[in-house]
């Protein structure tokens, strides 16, 4: 793998936010994902390249050691921070793609559940790919949804979650929106996600990444 790229990862999974920044105390005075996104970018590794090889592949082990008890909340917030750093720089990237828009797209992490990172890449990748995005952010409850979609006749919308314990409340927002909207495509996605939960909860489909959302719904809406 490209040094700079791992030298990425590790900077997410140590939680390395920027060069100015002092934790962790041995990666002092050094480069953090800040820095290293920005150099990467300039040197032409594309960033698609940065996103799954440098920024998931650090995110996931970090996730991976707090799952074995060698990381704890701290780190995954260190590592949360490092990743905004680093989507600052990748943003514009994702969102260069046409202005008009080809549609609609609600967004939000389901109530009690406050993981954004991968909610916010959909929504970038969305916008890039054409659609308007409005995002509820985290933590949103079945009525905000609903009351968003009676406001925007026509949208379609997508729920994340990360946790086993939110993705159940999936079933009770879809219900919730095809009661006021029955035609209204809901799609789904988030980390313990799978096809046939969401067939299950009786959403309109399931994405397991941004691209499958914007493949999915440049199928649906063309
Ligand atoms: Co949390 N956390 N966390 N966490 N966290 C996980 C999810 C966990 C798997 C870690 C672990 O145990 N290994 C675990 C869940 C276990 C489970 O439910 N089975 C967990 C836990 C337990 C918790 C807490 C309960 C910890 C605690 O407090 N004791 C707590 C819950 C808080 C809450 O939500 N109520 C908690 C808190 C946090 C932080 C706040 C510290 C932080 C989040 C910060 C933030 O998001 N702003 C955090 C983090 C960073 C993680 C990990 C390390 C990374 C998540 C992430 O951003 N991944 C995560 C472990 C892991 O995933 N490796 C973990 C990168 C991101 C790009 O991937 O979000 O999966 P992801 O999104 C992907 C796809 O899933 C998909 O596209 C994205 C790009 O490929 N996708 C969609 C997502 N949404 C989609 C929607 C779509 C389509 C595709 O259509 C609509």
């Amino acid at each position: 793998m490209n040094d700079l790229i791992e030298r990425l990862a590790i900077c997410l999974e140590r939680g390395k936010v920027n060069r100015s920044s002092p934790h962790p105390p041995d990666l002092k005075d050094q480069d953090g994902a800040d820095e290293l996104t920005r150099q990467a970018l300039d040197d032409g590794i594309s960033a698609e390249t940065v996103l799954a090889d440098g920024l998931i592949v650090g995110m996931t082990r970090v996730g991976k050691k707090y799952s074995e008890g060698k990381a704890f909340v701290p780190d995954l917030l260190m590592a949360a921070k490092a990743m905004k750093a680093a989507m600052a720089h990748l943003k514009p990237y994702f969102e260069s793609g046409q202005t008009h828009h080809r549609g609609t797209f609600v967004i939000g992490t389901v109530e009690g559940d406050l993981h954004d990172i991968g909610k916010n890449l959909v929504a970038m990748m969305l916008e890039g790919g054409g659609y308007k995005v409005i995002d509820l952010g985290v933590n949103v409850p079945a009525a905000k949804f609903v009351q968003t979609v009676q406001e925007n006749p026509g949208c379609s919308v997508g729920l994340s979650a990360l946790l086993t314990t939110t993705m159940v409340n999936m079933e009770k927002i879809i219900k919730a929106i095809h009661e006021v909207s029955p035609a209204t495509p809901i799609l789904v996605g988030g980390a313990p996600l799978t096809d046939d939960f969401a067939r299950r909860i009786n959403a309109t489909a399931y994405a397991p990444d941004p691209q499958g959302a914007l493949d999915y719904l440049s199928a649906a809406t063309s």
